[in-house]
């Protein structure tokens, strides 16, 4: 027992040390972080245009907070991404970054958007933009945009482990003068080309020759940030410091321990919270992740169940051999393990909508399905959709009950 108190505790150890945390808001202030995730999930709504970055910071910080707001951003998101690209609408670079990160943060693949005339790969559009970007700025000295956007460019290609990831840093470090100044490059700049860099520098691929030119912008850029601290913890200004907050976690390998006083920027950013500095919800949105300990870099190592977990295969089928047009379809699905019946029953209802839709009423006992197949039980007639494994009787409902690996679900219309 006492061995295993061990073990554990070198776990703990082990992982605070790797996770690499600057450091953390105090417990009896955490709320002060709660409310204002809160607060800023409020400015969700079916009518309010979807903003990336507040997916993002409710994906990097609590999890369990907000699931509404979570799921509504992601359905908006990809509705919005697929007009934009579609009828061409303004769609600037970092503007296509900001949604990758925010659906990849929220296990939604941006590389696979569903419509109805085949997937959108946003990620080969952000390739397509940030090739434009970089003729800009080898031609002109600039970019189509920022250079703000740029870096988000860098980061999200990195993130999506996309090749194109590393010409765009090399170009970008390139850009960079040896004393930058001036709205270019400013703290917020700076801060999100620390993040793309130590994403770059990180990756395998990248080229022994250019390591050098990225290492050098990256200590450039936190020169930068490292000069704009002042004495109350503030980086630049108020508005600056959540991201560059950020970067300092995220690069903690590239500058030296004690070089910055992480507890200070806190319990500034944290004073300001109370005098609602940050009521605009993009404000929230970039310190957020910093008050959780977290980077927009972490959105690359974000773990998917479904990458993660093995997958089960289930054999579904639905029957009705009992009124009007007799029908019988079957179809097998791809789950992850410990998935419910649901889970089952939705990814057949999206390989086959026309065959395998269903409906449900919520009650006590979870969900309760009404129809499939647009055929619906009825109490008069006191018919209702039975499910089986085999030829046994299921003992709970489908939101309960969890098949296991080639097992064969049926559901067949019944009466009572
Ligand atoms: C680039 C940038 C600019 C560029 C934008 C031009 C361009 N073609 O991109 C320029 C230099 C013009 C600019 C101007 C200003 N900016 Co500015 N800007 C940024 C920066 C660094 C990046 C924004 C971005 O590209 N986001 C990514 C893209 C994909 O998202 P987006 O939604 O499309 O971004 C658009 C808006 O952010 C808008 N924008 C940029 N700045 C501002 C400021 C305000 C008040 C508004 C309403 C919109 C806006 O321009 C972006 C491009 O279209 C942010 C930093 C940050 N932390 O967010 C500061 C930032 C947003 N700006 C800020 C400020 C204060 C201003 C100014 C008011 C400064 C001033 N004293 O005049 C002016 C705006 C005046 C006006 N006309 O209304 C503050 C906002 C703080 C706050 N609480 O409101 C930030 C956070 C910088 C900071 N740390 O102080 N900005």
């Amino acid at each position: 027992m006492q061995w295993l108190a061990l073990c554990a505790a070198i776990f703990t150890w082990a992982h605070s040390v790797h996770a690499g945390a600057v450091c953390s808001v105090p417990d009896e202030q955490k709320a002060l972080v709660t409310s204002l995730q809160l607060n800023m999930a409020k400015s969700v709504g079916p009518c309010v245009p979807p903003d990336p970055s507040i997916l993002l910071a409710l994906n990097l910080g609590s999890k369990n907070l907000n699931p509404e707001a979570r799921e509504l951003l992601i359905k908006q998101l990809k509705e919005d991404a697929i007009k934009k690209v579609s009828q061409d609408l303004p769609f600037t670079s970092g503007k296509v970054a900001l949604y990758i990160l925010a659906l990849r943060s929220s296990c939604s693949d941006p590389c696979q958007i569903s419509r109805p005339n085949g997937n959108l790969n946003l990620v080969k559009v952000l390739e397509e933009k940030t090739s434009a970007e970089i003729k800009s700025i080898e031609n002109t000295h600039s970019p189509m945009t920022t250079y703000y956007q740029v870096a988000l460019d860098v980061l999200a290609l990195c993130v999506m482990s996309s090749p194109r990831a590393f010409p765009a840093a090399t170009t970008l470090s390139k850009a960079i003068p040896p004393n930058p100044s001036g709205p270019a490059f400013s703290v917020d700049t700076a801060a999100v080309a620390v993040m793309g860099f130590s994403c770059v520098l990180s990756m395998d691929t990248t080229h022994t020759e250019s390591i050098k030119t990225l290492k050098n912008a990256q200590s450039i850029m936190l020169d930068l940030i490292l000069k704009q601290k002042k004495s109350d913890g503030t980086i630049g200004n108020i508005y600056s410091t959540g991201l560059a907050g950020q970067a300092l976690t995220a690069a903690q390998l590239y500058y030296p321990p004690g070089s910055w006083d992480c507890p200070l920027t806190v319990q500034k950013i944290l004073q300001q919270i109370r005098q609602g500095t940050f009521s605009l919800p993009i404000a929230a949105a970039q310190v957020l992740p910093f008050l959780n300990g977290r980077s927009y870099l972490n959105v690359k190592g974000m773990q998917c169940q479904a990458n993660n977990a093995t997958l089960i295969t289930v054999d579904y089928t639905i029957v009705n051999d009992l009124t009007g047009d007799y029908f019988k379809h079957s179809i097998q699905v791809a789950v992850p393990e410990g998935s419910t019946l649901l889970k089952v029953m939705e990814k057949a209802a999206e390989v086959n909508p026309k065959e395998f839709s269903f409906s449900t009423e919520e009650t006590s006992w979870g969900l309760f399905i009404t129809s499939i197949n647009n055929l619906g039980g009825n109490s008069n007639q006191k018919t209702y959709w039975q499910f089986f494994s085999g030829i046994t009787p299921l003992e709970e409902g489908v939101s309960t009950y969890k098949p296991h690996n080639k097992e064969h679900i049926l559901a067949i219309f019944s009466k009572y």
